[in-house]
């Protein structure tokens, strides 16, 4: 997978990309037959919202690729880390962690507007994800949307918890510190929002410091399917922190802070020039 010129200095520009046809039906297939499973088996990081519900249910389940072959091949033979590496203009891309994010029909939880950055014990302004739908989606059936630029701010946001709960399996990110996100909701006029309705197999490549979010999900029969994957680049340094994911953390890792995590076992190199 090639990414043009233009493509590289839109993602530059605006922190974000929509790349259709990234990958092709055999991978789309094998990854919802994959996301079945992943929603009807136990495991360590899932965030259920309605668990067992056909209807208003937002799902999401992380860090799988260590014991899941298919996520495991996908990410060593498909495109992403590619996508990944030539966005960020690095050299080479890491892999960090996969997060499968599933709505149901009808579901009326949005994803948050939220930054990635401050929930990740990294920092540097090549950390990226490659967000590849499942299935179609519109921006009313929660496909993505973006604050145009807003990587470029220098802005560090506190992380929002998706899913709203009392006992919720990700207040760890409520220790981050930031100012809070703005109530873009509330005044989207005054921001410049772009979405993309997106295909199955569609790629959105976004930079970790961009606003982002997305709707519920209003259609009546569609459920909304997609894979996420966390890419690190040249200028990654670990940094962790207070309130960042717990997936990979100190413990972990022998890496000091302000390094390039050159750890082959927890972050693999999956694409180099
Ligand atoms: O799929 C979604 O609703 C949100 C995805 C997201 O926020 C992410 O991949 O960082």
């Amino acid at each position: 997978m090639k990414l043009s010129r233009e493509q590289v200095a839109l993602f530059e520009a605006d922190g974000v990309i929509h790349i259709p046809s990234a990958i092709d039906k055999d991978w789309t297939d094998e990854l919802l037959r994959m996301s079945e499973k992943a929603m009807s088996t136990d495991g360590e990081w899932i965030n259920d919202g309605n668990p067992g519900a056909s209807v208003d249910r937002m799902f999401t389940r992380r860090y799988m690729w260590k014991d899941n072959s298919v996520i495991s091949r996908f990410l060593r033979e498909g495109p992403c880390g590619a996508i990944a590496g030539q966005a960020m203009g690095s050299s080479s891309a890491r892999f960090y962690f996969d997060h499968l994010l599933i709505k149901e029909p009808m579901t009326v939880a949005r994803t948050p507007w939220h930054q990635d950055i401050p929930y990740w014990p990294f920092m540097g302004s090549q950390v990226c994800s490659v967000w590849v739908a499942l299935t179609d989606a519109t921006i009313q059936g929660s496909a993505m949307e973006f604050v145009r630029g807003s990587h470029r701010g220098g802005k560090y946001y506190k992380p929002e918890l998706f899913n709203d709960r009392k006992s919720h399996p990700n207040s760890w990110a409520l220790e981050a510190k930031g100012e809070p996100v703005p109530d873009i909701e509330a005044d989207r006029e005054a921001f410049d929002i772009i979405g993309f309705d997106v295909a199955a197999g569609d790629a959105i490549v976004f930079s970790a410091w961009i606003l982002h979010g997305a709707q519920g999900n209003h259609s009546k029969n569609r459920r909304r399917v997609a894979l996420s994957t966390r890419w690190l680049g040249n200028n990654t340094i670990w940094q962790p922190k207070p309130g960042a994911d717990p997936i990979v953390g100190e413990d972990d890792v022998n890496i000091a802070a302000g390094d390039y995590p050159s750890d082959d076992s927890n972050f693999p190199m999956f694409w180099s020039l």
